[in-house]
């Protein structure tokens, strides 16, 4: 047995856990080595560190061979079976790798998700979504298994997930996007994570809150090399501002059974 039963239950409540296993460096750091040798080709880093812009917005930073390290070998043999074998431990059922794989999830430093890059971090308030519609009647679709090639620190752009979430709105069967947020917005939790001018986001981390008896909290996925977190694709989650100097390096892959 490779996940507990306290883990299920803890899953199965909240979506989200970081796993025992990790991805071993014997596959992180040669798919880290060929992120930087692209950062250095485009000029964006040299052997130091960072030296492309110090004042970014996401929208800057599409770079094509970024996006063609999910097609190299490294990164195609970054998902061991151990941690494939976990997912369908979690999941009750066999699960398996879908497209897009194992997808780069980068941020340049000092950048900013939402538009001007001030320096400071907070929790977003825009870009929240989720990869699947909520609710607990379709019951669990999808998994998706999010690791750091790099250590990614509080503050440095790791992915953001309200825990919790994928159990609200089950008495719709389908919400799309828009009328999610619509439905979501009327619960004081979600009105305050998604308005801009409300100054305490960051105090929506550290308490959990009830939203129709279901505890909710916001989440920054943070962590070492190889750590995983597994994530139930009905979370609402959203992007992080990178306020650290070093790149946000992380992977994602998702899984399903159908
Ligand atoms: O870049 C991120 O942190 C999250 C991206 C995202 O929404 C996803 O991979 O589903
Ligand atoms: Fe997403």
């Amino acid at each position: 047995m490779l996940i507990s039963r306290e883990q299920k239950k803890e899953f199965q409540d909240s979506g989200l856990i970081k796993l025992k296993q990790r991805l071993p460096g014997s596959v992180i750091e040669p798919a880290r080595q060929l992120v930087y040798e692209k950062l250095i080709a485009a000029g964006w880093c040299n052997e130091t560190g960072w030296i492309g812009p110090k004042l970014g917005n996401q929208g800057q930073f599409k770079l094509k061979s970024l996006k063609q390290c999910s097609h190299s070998r490294v990164f195609r043999a970054l998902i061991t079976d151990e941690i494939k074998s976990c997912l369908s431990e979690l999941a009750g059922r066999q699960i398996n790798m879908t497209p897009p794989h194992s997808q780069l999830l980068f941020t340049a430093p000092f950048t900013s998700v939402m538009g001007a890059y001030t320096g400071c971090w907070d929790v977003p308030y825009a870009i929240w979504h989720t990869d699947l519609p909520p609710g607990l009647s379709t019951g669990l679709r999808g998994i998706q298994l999010f690791s750091f090639l790099d250590e990614v620190r509080p503050g440095s752009g790791g992915t953001l997930v309200v825990s919790g979430s994928h159990r609200l709105l089950s008495e719709f069967r389908h919400l799309p996007g828009k009328k999610l947020k619509k439905k979501l917005r009327q619960k004081p939790f979600f009105s305050d994570l998604m308005n801009r001018h409300y100054l305490m986001r960051e105090q929506l981390m550290h308490e959990a809150a009830e939203v129709d008896g279901v505890l909710v909290k916001v989440h920054e996925l943070t962590g070492k090399p190889g750590e995983v977190f597994a994530a139930d694709m009905r979370l609402f989650h959203s992007l992080g501002d990178n306020c650290s100097e070093h790149p946000r390096l992380m992977v994602s892959q998702r899984f399903s059974g159908e």
